[in-house]
């Protein structure tokens, strides 16, 4: 699947340019398998990269002007890369635009090059298409201008990129697109940085994502609304117990002993964010027992937390994940990514996973007129060079 992509990016490439791009990058989108709304309250989170990828093709072209081009959206942009990019209606462009300025602030220095990219991964499925396109567009420009930024610094930078685009996000989607490794989850500490790769084994389950095909408006301005009730409720919680440095600190009870001095909203995304740190942990040692029917039912779990609590959650997506949970052969089904919308991340017994998805599709369709996605989806390398065999 992506050689094609490859092909079809590098052809276009030549196309458009007359020449071979002198680097082509591959940049994954991300699942999570636990740990929601967790990374921007220095909690733990377990994503990984997927097979599902953007391709860029780059090469200078002895200029200050940067062409770029968005084989899939039709739409390219041209800038001088030495000026300060201010925000446009295209959102695409805003994303490299914003990489642009990250790199100046950062006192990095490019020249004029030509660039064409294309994706398989679904925009707006809550498969991090956004945290893929920063990071590989600044791997790209990394390893052309040879600027030497450390890999951790891309996944930053691209996160800064984001904040400028609008959405104040933790790091968890930009670690896991540079840093993915094939078949391994990584349990980030999004404190510290600190993270370990444990084997992504889940035994006799398939990890299927249902597609709710929606993206509810409210998501950038609900997500930026639930950082600050947190941000409101871990500062009443430091204030209060001066032992405590951030939520990981804290138990419920915490939590509840200070229900009276905080708003019924902050109160319950306190309530979330406590136990959802506590299940990533619980999570992770699930799996690395291969106890996989533990890891399902922490998951339901936390899509209550997100549903209930949390209140990220949507009449398609709770449909999604009430329906399978019927069916003895899901041992797990959540909300993924920060919700409104996008997929639903499900655990599924081998064998049976054909039966469930017509069976969904078919419910689904019935209920809200929607057509279900489904991908497979597989837990692959992060951004990297491509290399032409
Ligand atoms: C989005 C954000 F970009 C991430 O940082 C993370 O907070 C996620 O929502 C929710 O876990 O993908």
């Amino acid at each position: 699947m992506n050689d094609i992509l490859i092909h079809k990016t590098t052809d276009f490439f030549h196309q458009t340019f007359g020449s071979e791009p002198s680097k082509t990058v591959l940049s994954p989108g991300r699942i999570n398998i636990i740990g929601e709304h967790i990374d921007y309250n220095d909690g733990f989170v377990l994503p990984a990269a997927i097979d599902k990828i953007i391709c860029f093709a780059f090469e200078k072209n002895n200029s200050d002007t940067a062409k770029i081009v968005a084989i899939d959206l039709n739409d390219e942009f041209e800038v001088c890369v030495n000026d300060d990019q201010k925000q446009t209606d295209s959102v695409w462009t805003n994303y490299l635009r914003g990489v642009l300025n990250q790199l100046k602030m950062n006192g990095y220095s490019v020249e004029g090059f030509n660039c064409v990219f294309s994706s398989n991964i679904p925009v707006g499925s809550g498969l991090s298409s956004s945290a893929a396109l920063e990071c590989g567009f600044l791997f790209g420009l990394n390893e052309l201008f040879d600027l030497k930024i450390r890999t951790i610094d891309i996944a930053l930078m691209g996160q800064k990129a984001e904040h400028w685009v609008g959405i104040n996000c933790g790091i968890m989607d930009q670690f896991s697109s540079v840093m993915g490794l094939e078949n391994k989850v990584i349990k980030i500490d999004c404190r510290t940085l600190e993270f370990e790769y444990h084997e992504a084994n889940f035994n006799d389950y398939s990890l299927i994502l249902f597609d709710s095909n929606v993206k509810h408006s409210l998501m950038t301005s609900a997500y930026n609304e639930r950082r600050q009730q947190c941000e409101e409720g871990i500062a009443i919680i430091k204030s209060n117990f001066p032992e405590i440095t951030s939520f990981r600190d804290c138990n419920e009870q915490h939590v509840l002993e200070l229900q009276h001095v905080m708003s019924a909203n902050v109160y319950k995304r306190c309530l979330f964010v406590v136990k959802e740190i506590k299940r990533v942990t619980q999570a992770c040692d699930a799996l690395d027992k291969g106890d996989i029917e533990t890891l399902g039912k922490l998951m339901f779990e936390t899509h209550e937390g997100l549903s209930l609590d949390y209140e990220v959650s949507c009449a398609e997506l709770d449909f999604l994940v009430h329906t399978v949970k019927e069916d003895k052969s899901v041992i797990g089904s959540r909300l993924m990514g920060g919700g409104f919308g996008g997929c639903t991340i499900n655990l599924i017994k081998k064998g049976q996973e054909e039966r469930i998805k017509q069976q969904l599709s078919t419910l689904y369709l019935d209920k809200f007129g929607i057509e279900l996605k489904i991908y497979d989806v597989k837990i692959g390398n992060g951004t990297s060079l491509y290399i032409a065999k």
